[in-house]
């Protein structure tokens, strides 16, 4: 029969070639030993052990979908990045993501969500990797790894501990504002349509003529901001671990694209130094009365993945992919994270992982980068050195020789930011309780705090615990107190 004949692809082995059986394997005689030349079956075996690549050591768990960003703003006069400019559309991909547990955990544990953005742009990939949290629970990026540690699972007993927890926190008292945001109604997200992104940290922008700027990112859900409550995430871990992946992907399916609208607040540069707290502090965020935001564009998530593993779990996002008019700021955070996310790539997917679809640059790559495990596109020159005379790339310094960056001397010191006058851990936190929350959220963040905390969590640790809820807001505190009786 003719392959058109056929009502079904034929199948084939992974070089092509057609297969005799989807059912037997090769044996002497029907109840014989099976035979080594039966090459699709050990390439069967083989490559199913091979399926899995390590997991995200965080952000494991996730869901993502492909879009466009359409600027509806000008905002030309703080940066000349080409995708924030007038009239630019560009394509994109999105990840979000729990934190702590892991690939097949349920989607509606108590955790941040991460919310990682890849632009495609005309000068090479942006990433804006943050999270639906405009803060963060450490500000030195010494202290993630033991965070993360204190928040997956005990060597011991391979079990997740909210005494451990609770210990970090309350020995690390710059976590307040990230802890009492993330016991609050925010801390589960209805669905990842219904939560904002922040680019957490501040960046530096650049304009055409030079001039810097600050700016935070605000990506605000055109959704609506909704939450679940303990008891409704409680129940759906049990039917359907994978909510919010199956929302997203749903809605997409449906037809409803969801959309976010990018904001920024600016700071002018000079306003840093002798701002009233540390703008680049990630426990802090930026009182919208001091920068307002500011629209720059929208993104719509319109496209599903067509294939899961290829697109989402291959996906790379690092803040290191910053392109012309944006940089870095002094953010201890940002700058850790600039070596951490390339380096874990290379170490899960390999060193070439920017040749995998959802990686790969839309605009031309002229690397001289050569060779490497899995390499599949040629080089970009045939002399791979710099500087050659045989037409290999040159750096257009004239053009893009301008780093975004900043000025700064001193001693080498190991050392917390130097302050300024409303530098302080509780006070950020004591607002959130007392001017954003209303009544019934904030009812609802000492019982979430309180299940949390009679959950395993007892003795010094729990002193410990009732004692930084006061230090937040003492009404708060004391009902704590008084739920998980501690004096
Ligand atoms: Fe991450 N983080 N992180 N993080 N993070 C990773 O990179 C790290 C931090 C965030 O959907 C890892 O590719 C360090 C802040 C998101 O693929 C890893 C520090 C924010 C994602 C890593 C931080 C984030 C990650 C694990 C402290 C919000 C998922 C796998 C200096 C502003 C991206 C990977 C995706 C993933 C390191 C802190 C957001 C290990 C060292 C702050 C959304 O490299």
């Amino acid at each position: 029969m003719t392959q058109e004949a056929r009502q079904t692809p034929r199948t084939t082995d992974n070089a092509g070639i057609p297969v005799e059986s989807d059912e037997h394997s090769l044996t002497v005689s029907p109840d014989g030993p099976i035979l080594l030349q039966d090459h699709y079956l050990l390439e069967k075996m083989a490559h199913f052990n091979r399926e899995r690549i390590p997991e995200r050591v965080v952000h494991a768990k996730g869901a993502g979908a492909y879009g466009v960003f359409r600027v509806t703003n000008d905002v030309s006069q703080f940066t000349r990045a080409d995708l924030f400019q007038p009239g630019r559309t560009t394509a994109m991909l999105a990840r979000f993501s729990t934190v702590a547990g892991e690939q097949g955990s349920p989607d509606t544990w108590r955790d941040p969500r991460g919310f990682a953005l890849k632009f495609y742009t005309d000068h090479g990939n942006y990433d804006l990797v943050g999270n639906n949290t405009p803060i963060f629970f450490v500000r030195d990026p010494s202290k993630f790894q033991d965070f993360i540690r204190s928040q997956k699972r005990r060597p011991d007993n391979g079990l997740r501990d909210h005494d451990m927890q609770w210990d970090f926190w309350t020995l690390s008292p710059e976590s307040a504002h990230m802890v009492t945001w993330l016991m609050g109604d925010r801390g589960i997200p209805k669905s990842y349509r219904h939560m904002n992104g922040y680019g957490s940290h501040s960046y530096l922008w650049v304009n055409a003529g030079g001039e810097k700027f600050w700016v935070k990112y605000h990506v605000k859900t055109d959704q609506g901001i909704d939450f679940l409550t303990q008891a409704d995430a409680d129940r759906i871990a049990g039917e359907d671990p994978d909510y919010h992946r199956r929302d997203l992907y749903e809605s997409i399916a449906r037809g409803e694209a969801p959309t976010w609208t990018l904001h920024v607040q600016v700071m002018p540069f000079e306003d840093a130094p002798t701002y009233r707290f540390n703008p680049f502090d990630l426990t802090k965020v930026w009182p919208h009365g001091d920068y307002p935001l500011i629209e720059v564009g929208r993104m719509t998530l319109n496209e599903n993945p067509e294939d899961y593993f290829v697109h989402i779990e291959q996906a790379a996002f690092e803040p290191s992919n910053l392109v012309p008019g944006i940089g870095p700021s002094p953010d201890k955070m940002l700058l850790g994270r600039l070596f951490s996310y390339p380096d874990t790539h290379r170490y899960r997917i390999g060193p070439n992982y920017t040749q995998l679809p959802p990686n790969r640059p839309r605009s031309p790559v002229a690397s001289y980068a050569k060779d490497g495990p899995m390499r599949f596109e040629a080089a970009a020159v045939a002399r791979p050195y710099a500087p050659n005379s045989y037409g290999g790339p040159a750096a257009d310094t004239a053009g893009f020789g301008e780093p975004a960056g900043w000025a700064t001397a001193g001693e080498m010191v190991r050392a917390a930011y130097s302050l300024h006058s409303e530098d302080d851990d509780w006070g950020q936190p004591g607002t959130l309780v007392r001017e954003v929350l209303d009544d019934a959220a904030r009812d609802r963040l000492v019982s979430n705090v309180s299940g949390h905390l009679l959950d395993g969590v007892s003795g010094p640790v729990l002193e410990r615990a009732v004692q930084y809820w006061r230090a937040v807001d003492k009404g708060v505190g004391d009902r704590i107190a008084a739920a998980v009786a501690v004096g």
